[in-house]
């Protein structure tokens, strides 16, 4: 093994176990963010200037920390409030951590300990958050801590509006705490909604583990919530059993703690957060469902393991049509989906592991797939997704549902932001006025390098600026080999770095593309931008119903990734890439970065003038008066020549510094200080407006 190679994995291991050495100004940044909220913000230029060589490349690309995904990501965790229950019912945070809870509903809210130890009342001032409110509350210790709101839970505190906040690395299993027990059989009881309970959550509350609960045709206005493992919870009609949150209700269908729990054959919409959610389970089977138009997210795993999502649809979800959440490994199968009107198809921050997105269709989002590593959340980095034979089309739909933090991703097909050795291969991606495929680092608390990205035999087509991007001011142990494709940025990935290649140049480039997307996430911050509204997004035509065959087979969900294993045994394209080829209207890729980011704007403009041009013309300032300042002094220096022209910016900088310049002062500083001094400006009022 060639001892290049050898090094680069040496470096990609010390960035995933110790990033935090080359990070401290981020730190300092995140902390603000939090801190702000105190009214403690400070001046963090000092730091900037010192990291300046790295730094400035790391803040342009962090502006996309929080490109994909949450609104979690400004270093917290939120608990949202609605009516009448809380959002994540259990949530899992850093020991130190601070959870910021939202009231996001109509009614009066608030949180308080079960012991009395800590109320949002403390932050907020009163008892009575009102819709928009929120109140911060840190958790320095590690530990369980029960919570309820005052106003809708019972005074034993045990039924309603009640929550769980789990701190640090202590074991939680909110199973045993209800004593039941997840089975792998199916008990051949089969409980009839309406005809035995009038709801599905009366059936459903009077399950035992392995029960079906069998859902006639209807639209049932209900928030379902499951903590009872292993039950097998289906709909007679895939297209006429509807669970509507009519646009009050939080989740439609949540499975909270229970293990096993399938769902299959059914349709949610409306709700103000999710259409099915699993959070803090092992086994999880979601089967031709359909989501559309929710809130949140469509179909969503939080904290879950071992779990397949496959025959679905989703749609209309200001966030992700599709979620994945946090764990590793995730031990996970998407198959067989269709993810389209969404701002993201699909989300994956922190999701990795035996994770696989696999023969599937994301398209008409803002962005197609977008997993990506939050600090804010447990188990960063992300890595060890998946992407194999995918169709990604057209994700480029200004009439989409986002939330602010996600229109820089606008236009682009597969977007890895800061994840680590992602396998990316036979996927169509077709018709993206930005990318087809982009790695970027992200910043966060920690800077995190896309490194070890495998992007192979993919046809990509019809990009605006580029087919494949490798964004940022370094990456490492990325490989393309086999992709058809028109263009890439930088030039050459395929030649200088093969998969087959036993050498992977450290390669970065593409700043333009930060400088355009900070240059959104300022327009982002600043409210200019226009979202679709989720509770308008086109209705989906009837989908197809479960086969008979699969409703013969009723099963808990025990071990659905063992089951489904003869899934993942090879890539293979999607089963309809013929057709869609022939139909894609993708031409060659051209334009590069040149171009403006797309939909771009007045400050994407002066963004990409000025980071764009603006190091062309410094460098070439510099390395012009270097030159000629040598030829003044008659001075023929090898060495000088071959550094200012060998290590650009840097070699320049060191001869103008160097002293005995025949050149004057006034004009030495103006260059070196105007050329970098207004970059830096540049850079430090967006990182202002954005953080
Ligand atoms: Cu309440």
């Amino acid at each position: 093994m060639n001892v290049f190679y050898s090094t680069f994995h040496f470096w990609l291991m010390e960035f995933e176990s110790t990033p935090r050495s080359v990070t401290s100004v981020m730190r300092n940044k995140k902390e603000n963010a939090i801190l702000s909220n105190e009214k403690t913000r400070t001046d963090s230029s000092r730091g900037l200037l010192r990291w300046l060589g790295l730094s400035a490349g790391a803040l342009l690309i962090g502006s996309l920390a929080a490109l994909c995904g949450d609104s979690s990501n400004l270093g917290y965790v939120h608990v949202d409030m609605i009516d009448n229950s809380f959002s994540p019912p259990l949530q899992r945070i850093h020991k130190g951590g601070t959870i910021v809870f939202k009231n996001i509903g109509r009614n009066p809210h608030n949180a308080v300990a079960v012991d009395d130890a800590w109320s949002t009342e403390n932050d907020f001032g009163s008892l009575n958050m009102m819709g928009g409110d929120k109140a911060s509350v840190t958790y320095p210790e590690e530990g369980v801590f029960p919570y309820y709101c005052t106003f809708h839970a019972t005074p034993d505190q045990r039924v309603g509006m009640v929550g769980t906040i789990v701190v640090g690395n202590v074991e939680y299993n909110p199973q045993t705490a209800k004593k039941a027990e997840p089975v792998s059989e199916w008990t051949g009881v089969t409980r009839r909604v309406p005809s035995d309970y009038p709801t599905i959550q009366t059936a459903v509350d009077a399950a035992d583990p392995g029960d079906m609960v069998l859902i006639a045709p209807g639209v049932y206005k209900e928030e379902v919530v499951i903590t009872t493992p292993s039950l097998i919870i289906r709909g007679e009609d895939r297209n006429k059993v509807i669970v509507d949150g009519e646009h009050v209700r939080g989740n439609a269908v949540t499975v909270v703690g229970a293990d096993g729990v399938a769902i299959e054959n059914m349709t949610a919409r409306n709700a103000v957060l999710n259409g099915f959610f699993w959070t803090s389970v092992k086994g999880y089977r979601g089967s031709h469902l359909t989501a559309y138009n929710n809130g949140d997210y469509g179909i969503y795993a939080f904290d879950s393991q071992d779990g397949v999502i496959k025959h679905s649809y989703a749609s209309g979800s200001p966030d992700s049509s599709f979620y994945i959440g946090q764990c590793y490994p995730c031990k996970a199968i998407i198959h067989d989906i269709v993810a389209e009107y969404s701002a993201l198809g699909y989300s994956g921050t922190n999701a990795g592991g035996e994770l696989y997105l696999i023969n599937s269709i994301w398209k008409n989002n803002i962005v197609g797939l977008a997993p990506n590593t939050l600090d804010s959340e447990l188990l960063p980095p992300q890595r060890e997704a998946t992407i194999w034979g995918n169709i990604v089309l057209n994700n480029n739909n200004i009439e989409a549902p986002f939330v602010a933090l996600t229109w820089p991703s606008f236009g682009n097909g597969i977007l890895v932001a800061g994840g680590l050795r992602n396998h990316i291969e036979k996927n169509i991606i077709i018709n993206h006025p930005n990318n087809g495929i982009v790695m970027l680092p992200n910043l966060q608390e920690n800077f995190w390098l896309s490194h070890g990205t495998v992007v192979k035999d993919n046809y990509i087509a019809g990009s605006g600026r580029t087919d494949i991007s490798l964004s940022g001011p370094i990456s490492m142990g990325n490989c393309f080999s086999g992709n058809s494709y028109s263009t890439t940025i930088p030039f050459g990935l395929e030649h200088f770095s093969g998969c087959d290649s036993p050498i992977r140049y450290m390669m970065g480039g593409d700043m333009s593309m930060m400088m355009g997307a900070m240059a959104m996430m300022m327009d982002a911050k600043m409210g200019n931008f226009k979202s679709g509204d989720y509770k308008t997004q086109p209705i989906p035509e009837a989908q197809p119903e479960m086969p008979e065959d699969m409703k013969a087979s009723i099963k808990p969900a025990l071990t659905p990734f063992e089951d489904h294993s003869y899934l993942i045994e090879k890539a293979a394209f999607h089963p309809d890439a013929q057709k869609y080829l022939a139909e894609a209207k993708g031409g060659p890729s051209y334009v590069g970065s040149v171009q403006t980011v797309v939909p771009g704007g007045f400050l994407a403009i002066v963004y990409h003038i000025f980071a764009y041009l603006l190091p062309f013309v410094v460098y070439a300032s510099w390395t012009f008066m270097a030159f000629l300042d040598m030829h003044q002094k008659k001075e023929n220096n090898l060495g000088w020549t071959a550094g200012i022209i060998l290590v650009p910016f840097l070699g320049s900088l060191a001869y103008h510094l160097k002293g005995g310049s025949t050149l004057p002062g006034w004009l030495r500083k103006s260059m070196l200080i105007s050329g970098g001094g207004v970059f830096l400006l540049v850079v430090l009022v967006a990182v202002a407006l954005i953080f």
